[in-house]
């Protein structure tokens, strides 16, 4: 079709123009990022202002429980923007990594796409991206990180602040899972590391599909005996723009995870964000690890709707 415009069409009033998802004149790049970011759109950023869209409620009737569970946090007109943006602008991993059990060594597959931002309390990100040492304010020797440290991209760093100031908790790490379909899933694990201090806080927000995230008390003794019969397993059914966030006792005493589901809305994917705070150099080293890891990126292609891997060099028989 011929690009002239006709005298038809010169006397149409212009059609509404589609909404951008994101400006790429506008990408936040670091030298770290296999590809640039691009800032949200205004629509996005400007609803986000609204956030908390509701009060949290309190969660501590259990052994050990401490949460405080937002339904929902972000409103419900920005969600779905921000879940398709994120899904679209992010780069992602599959990490492969190793452990040893015994004398075994075992290959895990992580089952989901992840990656990571941030960097623990030691260093910080000047405003020119250079990574600086919170004590003297230097350049950090070349040798602190075996791994690479990114800077939070603004479109996060948009809700970071948001919560912080909502939570009143400090966060300088942002964990990103997808989960593409309800094969992909999480085993029963508590965020209890000894980098993220004691009691962590941990603000878990969920975007797309629905999924259940499962908790239980870690078993009580040593013999590995069943916790009380008052503390009971708990199921909930996180929707898109939700948040939970997880405080006190709840990482030192209790587990959490995404099991797997056949069926239902989970093949439409979630995103799930959390922002904790790593004390130490170990966390970065730990989250750039079993985040990031040594393999190929990732992205979201919008015609296949899948993760598709990044200049692979392997491409599809058209
Ligand atoms: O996807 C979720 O809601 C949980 C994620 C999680 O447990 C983690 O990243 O440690």
């Amino acid at each position: 079709m011929s690009n002239k415009r006709t005298l038809d069409s010169f006397f149409k009033p212009p059609e509404a123009k589609k909404p951008k998802l994101a400006s790429t004149e506008d990408a936040s790049g670091h030298s770290t990022y296999p590809f640039p970011i691009p800032q949200l759109t205004t629509s996005v950023s400007e609803g986000l202002g609204f956030a908390p869209a509701n009060e949290g409620r309190q969660i501590n009737d259990q052994l050990d429980l401490d949460l405080l569970y937002f339904q929902p946090y972000i409103p419900k007109d920005v969600e779905r923007e921000l879940f398709n943006f994120l899904r679209q602008e992010l780069f992602f991993y599959r990490v492969q990594y190793q452990i040893k059990r015994g004398s075994i060594e075992t290959q895990i597959n992580t089952p989901r796409f992840t990656t990571v931002f941030g960097v623990d309390e030691s260093s910080y990100f000047a405003r020119d991206g250079s990574l600086l040492d919170s004590k003297n304010h230097r350049p950090v020797p070349s040798d602190r990180y075996k791994c690479r440290p990114r800077p939070i991209p603004s479109c996060l760093e948009a809700l970071r602040k948001v919560t912080e100031g909502s939570t009143g908790c400090k966060f300088n790490f942002c964990l990103v899972n997808y989960y593409a379909s309800g094969n992909d899933s999480i085993s029963f694990h508590s965020d209890d590391e000894r980098f993220l201090g004691p009691d962590p806080a941990i603000a878990s927000f969920s975007l797309g599909a629905k999924r259940d995230f499962l908790m239980k008390h870690k078993p009580i003794t040593r013999s590995g005996e069943e916790p009380p019969a008052e503390s009971k397993s708990l199921k909930y059914p996180l929707a898109s723009g939700d948040m939970i966030l997880m405080r006190g006792k709840t990482q030192s005493n209790w587990l959490h995870s995404i099991p797997k589901r056949k069926g239902g809305e989970s093949d439409r994917g979630r995103i799930n964000i959390t922002f904790r705070k790593a004390l130490v150099r170990g966390g970065t080293e730990n989250y750039y690890q079993y985040n990031v890891g040594s393999g190929g990126v990732y992205r979201w292609d919008q015609t296949k709707q899948e993760m598709r891997p990044v200049n692979s060099g392997v491409e599809d028989e058209v």
